[in-house]
């Protein structure tokens, strides 16, 4: 049985009424990494790993939710949903959302929620963008809010930010809303103008390998990368006032300067400079179908997030390197906000299977952990399905 029949019939057997059905699904980025916050750009794509989510109206005074996966039932009432924060990890993005609705001026009735699909968990692959922008959609759907769709990118990010506490950039909700089957989307983060590319792998395969790996500080540390540009920003723009964001930065400013910044911040600028450079760059090569190219971006941005960044880990690095010294594999890199999850690789699509097994075995021999591998596809953004 297919995720939405499942999740359909769960619904049924719990709450005894019929749902509306979304799918949501997890993204990947191609290249552009950490540069969403700092208003700069980034390419990612919604792809065939989806939650699905049932809901519909309820008349009991509570939101009512079922967590398939985990099978996990959590019911609480309008009063109380401020206070509950933190008490269930897994709820305080969907709870959040409902926050977020309101803040906007909305009454959002009790409803009933039963939710499940095959995003890993923890794999870098944004689960969390897909609970709240799936949420999102299925309580405009059911309650006819009439949310455009970039409203409810940004209340999700919203919540993800006010409610879970995590200081995301808006690129993981914007992939799953507006992904597009067989594009990887470019968003300028500053102004949110976004262009579709055509995403022709012909001969190659997108592959991710999930190295098994969520470090307990990887989202301190992504506040306080954050914060790192934040404090580039503001001692650049003492001398340059034009500057707002590491967005109004290039590389002569940044020589001018450079002796005003500490080592490590001059280091984070660095990336982020060279990191838009190199989307744009990447979609020169998609439009001039040069795909050698856009693997040999993937490495450069690879390099960057491990020595400059700095928000790699030794086993992304492993996978990295691995996948850099095999002749099957085009282009790799660490994907998200890194300290774990998966490396994105660009492989033939002849050998898929043999190198999966070799790298299979090769990081098990290294870290004693199973590796995980993907194929994914690139799919449309969140949608009704019934
Ligand atoms: C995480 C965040 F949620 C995104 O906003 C982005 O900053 C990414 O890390 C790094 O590019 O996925």
């Amino acid at each position: 049985m297919d995720n939405i029949s499942v999740i359909t019939r769960k619904f049924v057997s719990h709450f005894h009424s019929q749902p509306v059905v979304v799918r949501s699904p997890a993204r990947i980025n191609l290249i552009g990494e950490h540069t969403d916050y700092n208003l700069g750009y980034v390419l990612p794509a919604a792809i065939d790993k989806e939650i699905i989510f049932a809901v519909a109206p309820n008349h009991v005074g509570k939101y009512r939710f079922f967590a398939h996966d985990i099978d996990k039932y959590v019911e609480i009432s309008p009063e109380q949903i401020s206070q509950q924060k933190g008490q269930f990890a897994w709820a305080n993005y969907l709870l959040g959302v409902v926050l977020q609705i309101q803040a906007l001026g909305y009454e959002v009735p009790t409803f009933d929620c039963a939710f499940g699909g095959d995003i890993p968990k923890g794999a870098g692959l944004s689960s969390s963008a897909a609970l709240e922008c799936g949420l999102a959609l299925a309580l405009n759907q059911i309650f006819g809010f009439e949310l455009d769709k970039l409203s409810l990118v940004k209340l999700s990010q919203k919540a993800e930010n006010e409610f879970v506490g995590v200081k995301c950039g808006i690129m993981d909700q914007f992939a799953n809303t507006f992904g597009k089957e067989n594009h990887v989307i470019r968003l300028d983060c500053k102004d949110l103008t976004y262009q579709y590319f055509p995403l022709q792998l012909t001969d190659y395969q997108l592959l991710l390998l999930d190295t098994g790996v969520h470090h307990s500080l990887a989202s301190s540390e992504y506040n306080t990368r954050r914060k790192q540009c934040e404090e580039g920003v503001s001692i650049l723009s003492y001398y340059e006032p034009h500057i707002q964001s590491l967005r109004d930065v290039n590389f002569s400013i940044l020589d001018k300067y450079s002796d005003k910044l500490p080592f490590t911040l001059w280091k984070r600028c660095k990336f982020v400079i060279e990191e838009n450079e190199r989307v744009q760059d990447v979609c020169n090569a998609l439009q001039n179908n040069d795909i050698l190219q856009v693997g040999k971006k993937m490495f450069e941005s690879h390099y960057g997030l491990q020595y400059e960044y700095e928000v790699s880990c030794i086993e992304l690095d492993f996978l990295a390197e691995f996948s850099a010294n095999d002749s099957n594999i085009i282009g790799a890199r660490m994907m998200g906000g890194g300290f774990g999850g998966c490396t994105i690789n660009l492989v033939r699509k002849q050998g898929v299977e043999a190198f999966s097994a070799k790298i299979k075995e090769a990081y098990f021999s290294y870290t004693s952990k199973e590796l995980k591998v993907y194929a994914v596809n690139v799919v449309n953004g969140t949608s009704v399905v019934s």
